[in-house]
Order: C-alpha cells, then structure tokens, then sequence
C-alpha cells in the first residue's frame, strides 16, 4: 500500500497551532495533560450551568399545570371554565360541538330509562329469577344484595317504551359524526358497576380531535342557507337528531315525570339526577328546534377523556400585574392512565407508571380534584372499589411523591352542590364514612371533616413541608369557579415567581 503524504495545506491550522511540541518531554507532557483536564472541567461546568439557565429561563416563561382526579371528578370541567374565563370567543365558538353532546348526555339518560324498563319487564316474565343482575356495592359489604321487588309497568308504559325506542339509534348517529375520516376518535365505553347504567359512555381521545372533526363536517355544509354560521349549526341538517329529540320532547318528559318510573329508579339506586350529563329536568329547552346551549350546559355536558391533552393560554395574574404562557394538562381520569400499572397497594412506589408521569418534571403545580359527593359510590372501573377512598388513596399518592415535592398541589373538594343535595336528602355520611360517627349530617360538618382529613395526609406524607390549599367547589357553576380559579392563579404564579426569586 503506497505511504501517502499528506501536504501541510491538509492540515487544519487549529490542529497545527494546538498539537503538542515535536520535542515535549515527558516532564512537559504531564504538565500540559493536567492542565487540559483542568480546561476542560471548568469548560465542562460553564456548559451546566448555561444549560440550568436555559431550563430556568424556560421554566420561568411557562406555568404548567397538571388536573388530576378519578373519572368524573370535574378535571374537564375544570378546564373549560380556565377557557371561558380566559378564552371566551374560542370556548362559544365550540357550541355546535357541544350542543351535540347535550343531545347524546340526553338520549343516554332515555337508554338508562329504558334499560330499566326491560329489567322491569323481565322481572315480571319470569319472577323467580335467583340473584339480582344488580349489584348494590358499599365499600363495607361486596356481596350482592337480593333482588328488589320492581314496580309493575303500566300499559300506558310500554308504549311510551316502544315510542322513545328510535332514540337509541340517536347515540350511535351521533357518534358517527364526532369520528375524523383518519379512524374512530369516539368510543363508547362502560361506565358504571350496573348492568343498567353499564350501557356505555361516548369518550374522546383528544378533544381537539373531536372537535375539529365535527368542524369539518360543518364546514362542509357552510353553502347551505340553513346554516347558522355565527354558531355553526345547520338547523336543516337531515342527519340532525335535534327533530328527533324534539318530537319526542314531550314523551320523555312524560317517562321522566312518571311515578312508577321514579319508583324503578328508586329501586335500582339509579339517581340519574347526580350522574353527569343530566338534562332531563331540562327537555324543552334543549330539544327545542333552535336549542344553542348556554355557557352552564357546556359545563354539565359530559364527555369522558382519554389520555393526556393540552391546552395553552396566556393567563394574567397578581391583579394583571404578571402575563405568562400557561400549559394546562388534562389528564382523562380513567384508573389505567392515572395510575398506570399500579395497583391500590403499590399507590406509592410505583407512580412512575402512570401516564402522567413524563409531565412530572416541569409541573409548577397540580389541581387535584376530589368529588365529596360520591362518598356512597363505587368505581366504574372496579366496583369494589368506593369512589371517595379511592380519591383518598390517589391524594396520598401524590403527596408522597419524592417527584413531586416541590410541586405546588391546590385540592379542590369538588361537587359540593351534590354532596349538598344528598345531605339534605337524607343520605348518612356516616353510613359510608365509619369514622365520622355522630357528627350532624350537614354539609358544613361533612366538608370540615373531610378538609381535615385531606390536609393531614397532606401533612403527614409530604417528602418536605407544603402549604395545604384546599377549596370547596362546584365547578359547573362558572360564577363561583371563577373566583375560586382567580385565586388559584395567583397562588400558582407567586410560588413561581418565588421560586425563580424575582418576588
Ligand atoms: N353538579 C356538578 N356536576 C359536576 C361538577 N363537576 C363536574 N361535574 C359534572 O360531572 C361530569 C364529569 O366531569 P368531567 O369534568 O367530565 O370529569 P373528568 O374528571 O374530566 O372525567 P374523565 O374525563 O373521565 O377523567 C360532567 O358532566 C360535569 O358537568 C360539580 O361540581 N357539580
Ligand atoms: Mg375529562
């Protein structure tokens, strides 16, 4: 192989000018060695610490925070009010999606109806079934109880029964259109522990998703002259189930009003008034022809979430004193994503699973939502499982998390117009809550208590001591909301700009 020369003109002059003397010693080249090495640790720490300037000047430009919460503690609802109160043109120009919604939330509330009706009817054909198809769960007893006895239905009943039928063709409509061409974002999923109520619940990937899916399909019906273009509803649209709903207003409000109806429900422990998306006391005006939904409907409908979406806002704070980039993460509260893999045993070693987990890092803080008012309910997802000491195990999770430490957590104790309602409909705290005792089943009682609670968890499990915010909310009241999410803004924005020494 020929020895090639390489000419001097080849060489780069930085090599030239830096390679070591022909002639070192080895005196020398020990001396020069030592001193690289020290050259290139003090170059080393200036590359960290340029580095942790750019994270913190990242940091410092961005609020981040993570909703967290079971399935149906208000995450979503939480959100959509940061949208109304800091987006408000964005959140009405989503109305036609959401009306929608309302029309699926109310064609379910019919489904659940009539899928007692048939429990009803099968009951009376063959009386003598054994065991009930019912589980009726408290978190003390997991054995299921003995068939109630269902009222007899009427005539007049069973042909209301056949006339709603058709709605249940309504949902699946509807579903079809909330589905981009790229493949279904909309599901149904189960969503209660009776066979009744397990009849599915429409949920989202991602509510952008849905959302532009259904403002294509609308968009391709702008040349129409029936189409409402400041709302973006074609009140002509064939494939409207609005007529549907409509014509049949009046038979629903009938089956809704029915006493042996009630006393069905009743029977079954199914108070459709406390589930989500409950529009039945409210059917002429949301099947009226031209029904927009108000700010409140957004609120109450009810959408499931799945996985992890963002969504960002420029959010002022500290009386406007202080304009920042806020990234709010809503992470859809099904047991799998917020926990990933763990089990309730492993609550605390294993939070690195949860789907959450690559959020950890940059979070300034987390708004946990615990809804009060499911203390007698268990979960869709495991019905052994109490709804309210699930949100307690969850709670402990996190605040014992090393990850999280220095994490700001805000707890909302959600839901408290239900919880209020139920107190005042007689339903005992303490029949579900061993350790409240004798204390009076009120809501100011029930909410101290359980405050209480929370904060000594909080104080208890904290890796390093932490300030314990805690307000009770009811987040589909958007008036309340909005105080309550001033004050959390500013809250989060003073422990930022602490943190990053600037107050
Ligand atoms: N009455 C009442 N309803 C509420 C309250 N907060 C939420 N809801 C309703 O409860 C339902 C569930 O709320 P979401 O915000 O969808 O719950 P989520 O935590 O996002 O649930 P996932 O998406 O399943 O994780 C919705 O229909 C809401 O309107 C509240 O304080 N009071
Ligand atoms: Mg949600």
């Amino acid at each position: 192989m020929p020895s090639l020369r390489r000419s001097t003109e080849d060489v780069d002059p930085l090599t030239l000018a830096i390679a070591p003397p022909a002639n070192e010693s080895p005196v020398e080249r020990a001396a020069r060695l030592a001193s690289e090495k020290a050259a290139k640790e003090v170059s080393d720490r200036i590359d960290e610490e340029i580095l942790a300037a750019q994270r913190n000047a990242d940091k410092k430009d961005v609020v981040r925070v993570l909703l967290l919460g079971q399935s149906e503690s208000g995450k979503s609802t939480t959100l959509k009010n940061f949208q109304l109160i800091n987006s408000p043109k964005a959140f009405r120009a989503e109305k036609a999606s959401w009306r929608a919604v309302v029309q699926l939330n109310v064609a379910r509330s019919i489904r659940i109806i009539l899928d007692a009706m048939s429990l009803a009817q099968q009951q009376q054909s063959s009386p003598l079934s054994p065991t009930s198809p019912v589980l009726s769960i408290d978190s003390r007893s997991s054995s299921p109880t003995p068939e109630p006895d269902l009222p007899m239905l009427t005539p007049e009943l069973l042909k209301l029964k056949m006339r709603l039928s058709p709605l249940l063709q309504v949902e699946n409509s509807l579903w079809s259109r909330f589905s981009p061409e790229d493949g279904a974002q909309m599901h149904l999923a189960s969503i209660t522990n009776t066979p009744i109520t397990r009849t599915k619940e429409a949920y989202v990937h991602s509510a952008l998703a849905w959302k532009s899916a259904f403002s294509r399909l609308m968009s391709s019906s702008t040349s129409r002259s029936s189409v409402d273009s400041e709302q973006g509803i074609d009140w002509d649209d064939p494939k409207d189930p609005g007529v549907i709903l409509h014509n049949s207003a009046d038979d629903m409000k009938t089956l809704w009003q029915d006493t042996t109806i009630r006393a069905l429900l009743d029977a079954l422990r199914l108070r459709l008034e406390d589930m989500p998306g409950f529009f039945l006391d409210d059917i002429d005006r949301v099947t009226a022809l031209k029904y927009v939904p108000s700010d409140e409907d957004v609120l109450k409908a009810r959408l499931k979430t799945i996985g992890i979406t963002e969504h960002r806002f420029v959010l002022k704070a500290a009386g406007n004193l202080v304009s920042r980039d806020w990234r709010i993460y809503d992470v859809g509260g099904a047991r799998s994503l917020v926990r990933g893999s763990m089990n309730t045993n492993q609550l605390d070693t294993d939070s690195h699973s949860a789907a959450w987990a690559p959020y950890f890092e940059n979070i300034d803080a987390i708004i946990f939502l615990a809804p009060l008012s499911c203390f007698d309910q268990t979960l869709a997802e495991d019905p052994m499982v109490n709804r309210l000491e699930d949100s307690i195990l969850l709670w402990r999770s996190i605040v014992s998390n090393q990850l999280l430490k220095q994490t700001q957590l805000i707890l909302f104790l959600n839901k408290s117009d239900i919880l209020d309602a139920k107190l005042k409909s007689g339903i005992q705290f303490s029949k579900w809550v061993i350790s409240y005792g004798d204390r009076p089943n009120s809501f100011d009682a029930v909410t101290k208590y359980m405050k209480k609670k929370f904060s000594m968890i909080c104080k208890q499990n904290s890796p390093v001591e932490r300030v314990f915010h805690c307000h009770c909310t009811s987040v589909t009241d958007s008036r309340t909301t909005f105080q309550i999410l001033e004050n959390v803004k500013d809250t989060i924005i003073r422990k930022s700009l602490a943190d990053s020494h600037i107050i």
